[in-house]
């Protein structure tokens, strides 16, 4: 069992991302590839919102503190079942993931260590706690001014990772989010080089160029939960519409929709409850 927690600023995509998990078995069915099944309410009632988040860009109600959220416990909690089927002669690996779906507040408040709440407090000491075997860091944006602030971020998180003593055994997955924009697709065969280093470089130092880090705990992907039209055809499968809460992108041909590796990085992330041995 892994729990992994998904950070990153707010917009970055997030709980669309969730949702197209939670989707993707009413839109795969029996898939060869893969199968996600919703374990937990959380899950099912996020099954349940997904088609219309990713098809008409309906937002859940925007995660804001205050107001019923006093506490993480109040976040939405995800719990899924994942079957990973390599061949049809051997029997599908399967591994299941809990997430928790942190607002965007947290990731920015690691740069500032200086102010606090009890929903950064809490999200701090749970993300980092002992039995969550890996971050999901989901970054979006590749300015300079986000390059910096993201380094920042980066640099604080360590520092917290290793007064938890995590130094040595979160896993790290960073993602690039929304990789169907025509300016990243090609850099996402080698997402490290041509996404991270090119375009964020001060954010990329700061984690691979890190002592107490373990660099073999971290790795860079690229991900787009609409993806691109075809294999062929490159053009994003994604227009932008007005939503509830302002401009929202939704699919532009659902039925063809083919997400961009979704899985892989939360399949690598799970591994290292093998690697410990314990129980999943
Ligand atoms: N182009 C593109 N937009 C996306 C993708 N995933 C999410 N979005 C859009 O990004 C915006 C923010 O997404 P959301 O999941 O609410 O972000 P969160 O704040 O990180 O939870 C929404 O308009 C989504 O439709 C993607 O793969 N590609
Ligand atoms: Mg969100």
């Amino acid at each position: 069992m892994g729990n992994i927690c998904v950070i990153g600023p707010r917009g970055s995509g997030k709980t669309t991302y969730l949702a197209a998990l939670a989707y993707k078995k009413q839109t795969m069915g029996k898939s060869k590839k893969f199968n996600i099944i919703p374990l937990n309410d959380d899950a099912r009632q996020l099954a349940d919102k997904a088609e219309n988040i990713i098809c008409q860009g309906e937002c859940l109600e925007p995660t804001v503190i205050g107001g019923e959220i006093k506490s993480v416990d109040d976040l939405p909690y995800y719990s899924f079942q994942l079957e990973i089927a390599k061949s049809w002669f051997v029997n599908p690996e399967s591994f299941q993931v809990n997430v928790r779906d942190y607002p965007g507040e947290v990731f920015e408040k690691i740069a500032d260590s200086n102010f606090s709440d009890a929903i950064y407090e809490g999200f701090i000491n749970e993300c980092l706690m002992k039995d969550v075997v890996g971050c999901l860091i989901i970054l979006t944006e590749w300015d300079r001014a986000n390059d910096s602030f993201y380094g920042r971020v980066m640099n604080q998180f360590i520092k917290l990772m290793d007064s938890h003593n995590r130094t040595h055994d979160l896993r790290l997955a960073v993602a690039m989010s929304k990789c169907e924009r025509g300016e990243l697709w090609s850099g996402r065969l080698d997402p490290e080089t041509d996404l991270f280093r090119l375009h964020l470089p001060k954010t990329t130092d700061a984690l691979r160029n890190n002592r107490i880090l373990s660099q073999n705990l971290l790795r860079f992907y690229a991900i787009s939960t609409f993806g691109v039209l075809k294999r062929n055809d490159p053009r994003p499968n994604r227009i932008d519409e007005q939503g509830k809460s302002g401009k929202a992108s939704v699919l532009r041909d659902a039925p063809r929709w083919l997400s961009y590796n979704l899985i892989e990085p939360l399949h690598w992330l799970s591994q290292t409850t093998k690697l410990k041995g314990k129980v999943k």
